[in-house]
C-alpha cells in the first residue's frame, strides 16, 4: 500500500515512490536523477517560453547542450560514478521530447545499457497519445504532463500556436483544443498502460491560478496520481506578469491538493541537470567538462 500525501493507494508504483527524487520528499534527498538533454526541437509555443520555434530548431551535435542517442551510455556511465546514487534517467528537453524520436531511441538505448534505472519523460503532451506503444515497450516508467488549462479560452491566453501532426499551424481556440484533447487523450492511455502519470502545471497569476484545482480534478480522473505546480517565470510574451507569491502559491497548492497529492519540492531543473535534487548538487559542469548554455527543461 503505497501512502502518499493524504491519498492511499493499492498499486505497483511503490517502487517508484520511494526511489524517485521528484515523486516523494524521501527520495528527494537520497536519490539522483539526471536529465539527457537530447530533443531539441518543440511543436507548440507557450508564451512564456523564450526558446521561439525555428529558433529552437538546431540539430544533436551541433551545439554541445545536444546528445545523440549513443553518446548517452557513456555519459551515463561517467554520471553514475559521479553521483552513485542516480536511480532515474529523465528527459526533460530542451524542446519537447515527443516532437522528435531522439528520447525514444535514447531510452531505447539505455534500457539496454542500464535496465536497473527508471525511465522518466517529461512532455507537453501534444505527441503523447500517439507514441505510447513506444514509450511502453523501451520501458518509460513515468511520465509528466505539462498541463497548464484545461479549458480552451484559458489555454489561449498561455500557448500561443500549436504545430499539428501533418505541419499545419493552428492558433486560437482551435490550438488550444487540439493541445488540451491531445493531453486528455494521452494522460488517459498513459495511466491505462500502467505507466505513472504527473501533471506539471505552471502557474500564471491572473490567467489560470483560480483553475489549478480544476486541472488536478480533471486529470485525478483520467488517472494522474502527483501534481507540480511551478512558479511562472516571467519572460517572453508573459514577461508582464508578476511571478507568483509565496502565498498564492500556498493557496493554489491547498486547492489543487483536494483532488491530487501535490509535489512542494521541485528545483526546476535544467535540461541537462545531473545530481541529488534535494541536496542541491549540481553536476553537470564536470560531466559535460565545460559550461554549456542554460537550457529549459519541462522537469
Ligand atoms: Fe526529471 Fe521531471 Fe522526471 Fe524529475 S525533474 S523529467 S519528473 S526526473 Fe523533478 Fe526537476 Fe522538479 Fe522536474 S525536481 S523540475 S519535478
Ligand atoms: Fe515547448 Fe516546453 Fe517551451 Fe512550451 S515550455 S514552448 S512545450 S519547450
Amino acid at each position: 500500500m503505497a501512502e502518499v500525501g493524504t491519498q492511499k493507494y493499492d498499486d505497483h508504483f511503490d517502487h517508484l515512490f520511494k526511489n524517485h527524487p521528484c515523486l516523494s520528499k524521501e527520495a528527494h534527498y537520497t536519490s539522483g536523477r539526471i536529465h539527457l538533454p537530447v530533443s531539441p526541437n518543440c511543436n507548440i509555443q507557450c508564451k512564456f517560453c523564450k526558446r521561439g520555434f525555428n529558433k529552437s530548431d538546431i540539430r544533436p551535435g551541433v551545439s554541445s547542450l545536444l546528445l545523440r542517442p549513443e553518446e548517452t551510455p557513456d555519459i551515463l556511465e561517467k554520471a553514475l560514478s559521479l553521483c552513485p546514487e542516480l536511480k532515474v534517467v529523465g528527459i526533460a528537453g530542451p524542446g519537447d521530447t515527443l516532437a522528435t524520436d531522439y528520447a525514444l531511441e535514447t531510452f531505447e538505448v539505455i534500457r539496454k545499457t542500464h535496465p536497473e534505472l527508471l525511465s522518466c519523460l517529461s512532455t507537453n503532451g501534444l505527441r503523447l497519445y500517439d507514441k505510447l506503444d513506444r514509450l511502453k515497450e523501451v520501458g518509460v516508467n513515468s511520465i509528466t504532463v505539462t498541463v497548464n488549462a484545461v479549458d480552451p479560452y484559458i489555454l489561449t491566453q498561455i500557448v500561443a500556436y500549436v504545430i499539428d501532426e501533418n505541419g499545419n499551424k493552428l492558433v486560437g481556440i482551435e490550438a488550444a483544443n487540439k493541445l488540451i484533447n491531445a493531453q486528455m487523450k494521452g494522460i488517459k492511455r498513459a495511466a491505462e498502460l500502467g505507466i505513472l502519470v504527473k501533471i506539471n502545471s505552471v502557474l500564471i497569476p491572473g490567467i489560470n491560478d483560480e483553475h489549478i484545482k480544476d486541472i488536478a480534478k480533471v486529470t485525478r480522473e483520467l488517472g494522474a496520481r502527483i501534481l507540480n505546480i511551478i512558479p511562472l517565470i516571467p519572460q517572453y510574451e508573459l514577461s508582464h506578469i508578476k511571478a507568483p507569491s509565496c502565498s498564492l502559491l500556498e493557496k493554489v497548492r491547498g486547492e489543487a491538493g483536494a483532488y491530487l497529492d501535490v509535489f512542494r519540492h521541485c528545483k526546476h531543473c535544467r535540461a541537462d541537470a545531473c545530481g541529488i535534487p534535494g541536496k542541491g548538487q549540481s553536476l553537470h559542469k564536470e560531466l559535460y567538462d565545460k559550461e554549456v548554455v542554460e537550457t529549459f527543461s519541462h522537469g
